[in-house]
């Protein structure tokens, strides 16, 4: 008897594997173009190729209508493969693509998945496959040895998602986020096994309540299912970790490319009113010099909370506040939740009642129920109608110059025993309606959908900024994400940072945590260290619940406020990097924020390294995440490191203890790589960046190194007429001289920067002379190893010999 079966008979098992009723047993199949179409006797399941090595399968049993429809999540890719080579003998079926050969074991459809080189890289559980139980459907997958998991979007926990059962239902979870609080707001069924020599994903688009368990009852197999629907999952094979993820991100779409002072900093608590405070505090960041590009606005500004209204006491006028924010480069953030309140003279509740918008009951009732206006009735965004009106909504916040929309409680949120709306609760979904358990988690993403294309449509050549709470796979295509109502206690930052890197493999690259906490009170010291990761977290916005204590920047006194400072001018210094990284997510869909194991999958220590990450390819952060402490542990992977503050260079593959006093949060740059950094802004647009610093850290002799930097006016849609710069920076560092090259590769945006201060860091050898194209350079510094000088932007090539 194998162990598995041992488990379930014990009696804590909760694994009900057993009890399902498995496919089997082929009757017969047929070749349509790009997919398989199999028939079994009380099922139906087709396998559908999109490229040689992306595959999905869909299954349903006769009771469930078996259909190819996508969720919401899965955009028109147009991708369809049918070169496929198929063949049968008795035992199996084997389908041969140009990357895969899949094999399947006729009894049990059995499935395995081998790459060109005939290595295995996936396959079923080998007692089960694929089965139901009444409503349910269920995968079974074996593990394979010294497998990881990564991905699941928005989980607590370690980097490695192994051995724990997750929930996807998008849940407002007020109870501490500890590291098995599960789940919380979003659900990304996206699944990766990685492996070192062949890592593969597996994303499960399915609506309703999902479950992934990893292992949590020990376990011989992986195993996901939903509670409704169909069975329909897509397969991409890697090999690597970040083709797994573009692969992902060629179904469920990139993040667009978000507008530049989206990239800022954002300060925020529940909630700042009246207009007058207001004023104050965007005169305090300023007299400060303290850098900030967008003020939150959270549910106090509205008139009794219905949305889309003004308390009329507290803002009596918030063009003129808005306008004058701007002034000072200050955007403003509008909070909005889906309920809206059930009052007869509310004009928003009457459009949704004479137009039939909101969430109704089969019998015809509209599900009414309570939120913060009190008595809400909830607009069904399944409907285009309703998306529309709802994309309507944003010009009058756009006209009063709102640049962004911040929508919360749209699990939905709900003040009753659900808290969410009755699962009975009807979605009309342009005539292929279904209950709220086939829709609740993609209520968020609908919302958002509705809310960024109305953002669109009424800002002028303007990229527009959403932030969500809630959120289904493909929320990337439409919004930001920030991680709900963690705590103002050590463990939340400790956990911010394997589930922002899980978030970035899930396709969601523009997220963050609340900097200083949300709910308790924050401290000095608590707040340095999370301004330290938010500083290098792909989304940076301070924010509290109404209870807690202040924690602007300079709350906790002058000695912590010199260092959150510091680290809120050291994001906009690299502002023009982050912006590149965005570019590069927005094009290929990896991340900004990166595990270490992205970039040195061969390294094993990385494989579940939850404390450390890499913001793009080259830097990488250790945030510290524990009180009273001046040191730091940090693993460094092959090679060399340079300590970002000092310039010392650290020999990889090793563990060092590093000094970390409360004014240091480590960051260690890869050896030959170039860094850009600009100069500091109170704000994006502030002034013209005339001179751009690119640090090139030279590793030895005989290396090389390269950049490649996008840029553009970072807030019109002009790019995507072709109105954007790509500059490539390379450089070749031999036994005599050093030769470094600017190449335009597409220079059609009238660039800000006049000039590039050239920073070799480690160079050993004294510069003789310094050729820039055909002339002498006689003006530079070498002092400590380091060279400094300063060319113009149009120079294409530089020599530098050394003795
Ligand atoms: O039930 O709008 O997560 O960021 O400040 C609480 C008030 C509602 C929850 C959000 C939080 C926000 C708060 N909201």
């Amino acid at each position: 008897m194998d162990n598995s079966e041992t488990l379930l008979q014990g009696k804590s098992s909760r694994d009900d594997s057993i009890d399902y009723h498995k496919l089997s047993g082929i009757l017969n199949y047929k070749i349509e173009d790009n997919q398989i179409r199999f028939n079994f006797k009380n099922a139906s399941l087709v396998i559908r190729f999109l490229t040689a090595d992306i595959f999905r399968i869909i299954m349903a049993n006769s009771k469930q209508q078996f259909n190819y429809k996508s969720t919401e999540a899965v955009i028109d890719h147009n991708l369809s493969y049918n070169d496929f080579k198929f063949e049968e003998n008795n035992k199996e079926l084997i389908i041969k693509t140009e990357k895969l050969v899949i094999k399947i074991e006729k009894e049990k459809f059995f499935l395995q998945v081998f790459n060109k080189e005939g290595k295995l890289i996936h396959q079923d559980y080998s007692k089960y496959s694929l089965g139901w139980k009444k409503k349910k459907l269920r995968a079974w997958k074996s593990f394979k040895n010294n497998e990881r998991f990564y991905g699941l979007g928005e989980k607590t926990g370690w980097l490695d998602k192994k051995g724990r059962l997750y929930e996807m239902w998008n849940h407002d979870t007020f109870v501490p986020h500890v590291s098995d609080t599960d789940p919380l707001y979003q659900s990304i069924p996206f699944l990766i096994s990685f492996n070192q020599n062949n890592s593969y994903g597996i994303y499960f688009d399915n609506s309703y309540r999902t479950y992934f368990d990893l292992g949590s009852e020990g376990q011989p197999y992986y195993s996901f299912w939903a509670e409704g629907g169909v069975l329909d999952y897509y397969f991409f094979n890697g090999p690597s970790l970040k083709e797994v993820i573009s692969k992902y991100s060629k179904i469920t779409g990139t993040m667009p490319l978000a507008p530049k002072w989206s990239l800022g900093y954002h300060q925020s608590r529940y909630s700042y009113y009246p207009q007058a405070k207001v004023a104050e505090l965007v005169k305090k960041f300023r007299d400060k010099e303290i850098p900030c590009d967008a003020f939150h606005f959270d549910i106090h500004y509205m008139d009794q909370y219905k949305i889309y209204t003004w308390n009329e006491d507290r803002f009596p006028d918030p063009a003129a506040m808005i306008s004058k924010m701007g002034k000072e480069g200050i955007k403003a953030v509008t909070i909005i939740d889906p309920g809206i309140k059930k009052d007869p003279e509310y004009k928003l509740y009457q459009e949704g009642m004479e137009n039939d918008y909101f969430c109704k009951y089969l019998d015809g009732k509209v599900f009414i129920d309570k939120v913060w206006p009190g008595n809400c009735a909830f607009p069904d965004f399944t409907q285009a109608k309703v998306r529309n009106w709802w994309s309507g909504l944003q010009q009058d916040f756009v006209e009063l110059g709102v640049k962004g929309i911040w929508n919360d409680m749209n699990e939905p949120a709900v003040f009753n025993e659900e808290d969410t709306m009755d699962l009975a609760v009807m979605h009309q979904n342009d005539g292929d309606s279904g209950t709220h358990r086939r829709f609740h988690n993609l209520y968020g993403l609908l919302e958002d959908q509705a809310t960024y294309k109305g953002l669109k449509e009424s800002l002028d050549n303007e990229r527009p900024f959403v932030l969500t709470r809630a959120g289904f796979a493909g929320i990337q295509r439409y919004s930001a994400v920030w991680t709900g109502d963690n705590r103002s206690f050590w463990d939340n930052l400790k956990l911010a940072m394997p589930m922002l890197m899980n978030m970035g493999m899930s396709g969601i690259s523009f997220c963050g945590t609340d900097v200083g906490g949300f709910t308790g009170n924050s401290n000095g010291e608590l707040l340095c260290r999370w301004t330290q990761l938010g500083a290098f977290s792909p989304f940076f916005r301070n924010h509290c619940e109404v209870r807690a204590i202040s924690q602007e920047p300079w709350s906790f006194g002058k000695k912590y406020e010199k260092i959150i400072k510091k680290y809120i001018e050291l994001r906009y210094k690299f502002i023009t990097h982050l912006y590149n990284l965005f570019y590069q997510a927005s094009k290929t869909g990896i991340p900004v924020m990166r595990p270490l194991i992205m970039e040195f999958p061969e390294d094993e220590e990385c494989q579940n390294l939850s404390d450390q990450f890499m913001f793009g390819d080259s830097i990488m952060i250790a945030p510290v995440y524990q009180p009273d402490k001046d040191k730091r542990m940090i693993y460094l992977p092959e090679g060399k490191w340079f300590d970002f503050w000092t310039k010392e260079i650290y020999h990889g593959k090793k563990h060092i203890i590093i000094d970390a006093p409360l004014a240091t949060m480590p960051i260690l740059i890869k050896a030959g790589s170039i860094v850009p950094l600009n100069e500091k802004l109170n704000y994006i647009g502030e002034k013209e960046i005339e001179s751009l610093e690119l640090n090139i850290f030279l590793s030895e002799v005989n290396n090389s190194g390269s950049y490649e930097l996008y840029d553009d006016d970072g807030i019109s849609y002009d790019y995507q007429n072709g109105i954007y710069n790509i500059t490539k920076f390379d450089y070749k560092y031999t036994d005599n001289q050093i030769i470094f090259k600017i190449n335009s590769i597409q220079d059609n945006y009238q660039q800000e920067f006049k000039d590039y201060k050239l920073i070799f860091n480690n160079l050993t050898k004294e510069p003789l002379n310094i050729d820039v194209d055909n002339s002498k350079l006689t003006k530079f510094n070498y002092f400590n190893n380091s060279l400094e000088f300063k060319v113009p932007v149009t120079v294409n090539k530089i020599t530098i010999k050394l003795s």
